[in-house]
């Protein structure tokens, strides 16, 4: 039974076979325990000598057994070890750094010019109700001019803004009166318009405004001119032409020239209406005020030479990647 038994446990290579060996041997069914019982049947001479050489072979198990024990034990933990070390020498696994998208870059790059200028940067909401994107702009219902923006209505009063110039009025009214407001505003605009190579349903816009006494048609002129050199360069051909918008009196609209493209619309601008003051709490006999809304992809477009406006919304990688800072 000795002989057999330490076999067995010389043999066994996982602690789970050596715990069934142990209860095998040892255990309360084991087969030296069932020895151990069995003396009751042994003559009064045989018995010592038997209980004896059975105590000498439980004891001797006993140790081979946790000998083992510690041995597959040691080995566990080396082969742990070895599977878990690891090679500082591999090479790593590259990361992808993303970049910055173009909108975002002229926006920044906007932002930046404006601020400059003392301008302060101004959020408003993308659902407005009809007052802030329409009324208060100096277009009321039925006036033939909404259809110069076509909008996704939510309900009959809620809607997608269709321009940036809601943040007008939005500042205007927390500004309470006070003077100077000098802000530029950018965000998503909607408007149900058939997308092409210029135009999107969805695009960007940065509204600015500036309120104040003796506030001019040339001071608008003059930012709006040196908005387009630090953009484009003294070279840029520049196009001012009369327009009209409900809240702007005089309108102007400005095209820049691209060799290929010819001449594209980059903004809207003009002397803030006096209804728009008025309403707003501003007396339009103390206080002018001039507003642009600039076509933030229509200047990506001429600034990174873009065949598509569509580019700047399908998310391909390949587009993006050519916008790496570094
Ligand atoms: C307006 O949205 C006026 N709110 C601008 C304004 C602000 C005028 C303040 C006066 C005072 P307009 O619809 O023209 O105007 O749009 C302004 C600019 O947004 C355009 O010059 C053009 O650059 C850009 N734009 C207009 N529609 C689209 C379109 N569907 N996709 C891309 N860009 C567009």
């Amino acid at each position: 039974l000795k002989e057999e038994a330490l076999t067995a446990i010389d043999q066994v290579s996982s602690l789970d076979h050596l715990r069934e060996l142990k209860v095998k041997y040892l255990g309360k069914k084991g087969e030296l325990t069932a020895v151990l019982r069995g003396m009751g049947k042994l003559t009064p001479e045989e018995r010592p000598w038997i209980g004896s050489l059975a105590n000498e072979v439980r004891t001797e198990l006993e140790e081979t057994i946790s000998q083992k024990q510690t041995n597959l034990e040691d080995q566990a933990i080396e082969e742990q070890l070895k599977s878990e070390k690891i090679d500082v020498t591999l090479p790593g696994i590259p990361m992808e750094v993303g970049s910055v998208h173009p909108l975002q870059l002229v926006i920044e790059e906007l932002e930046d010019f404006f601020i400059g200028m003392g301008f302060q940067v101004a959020e408003g909401p993308e659902v407005e109700n009809d007052y802030y994107n329409f009324e208060a702009l100096n277009l009321p219902k039925d006036h033939p001019a909404r259809d110069m923006q076509d909008s996704f209505y939510i309900t009959p009063e809620l809607l997608l803004r269709t321009h940036t110039s809601t943040t007008q009025i939005h500042t205007l009214e927390a500004k309470e009166g006070e003077v100077p407001v000098r802000i530029i505003s950018p965000g998503k605009v909607y408007r149900r318009d058939d997308d092409d190579a210029t135009h999107s349903h969805q695009f960007t816009q940065i509204e600015g405004l500036v309120v104040d006494r003796g506030v001019s048609m040339s001071e608008l002129n003059g930012v709006l001119l040196a908005l387009i050199e630090k953009l484009f360069g003294e070279e840029t051909k520049v196009r001012l032409r009369p327009s009209y918008f409900p809240f702007t009196e005089p309108s102007v609209e400005v095209d820049i020239y691209h060799p290929v493209k010819g001449w594209i619309e980059i903004l809207g601008a003009g002397m803030v209406h006096p209804r728009v003051l008025e309403r707003t709490g501003y007396n339009p006999e103390r206080y002018t005020g001039f507003a642009f809304g600039i076509g933030v992809e229509r200047i990506a477009i001429l600034k990174y030479n873009i065949d598509d406006i569509r580019h700047f919304y399908n998310n391909d990688l390949r587009f993006l990647r050519q916008f790496k800072s570094e």
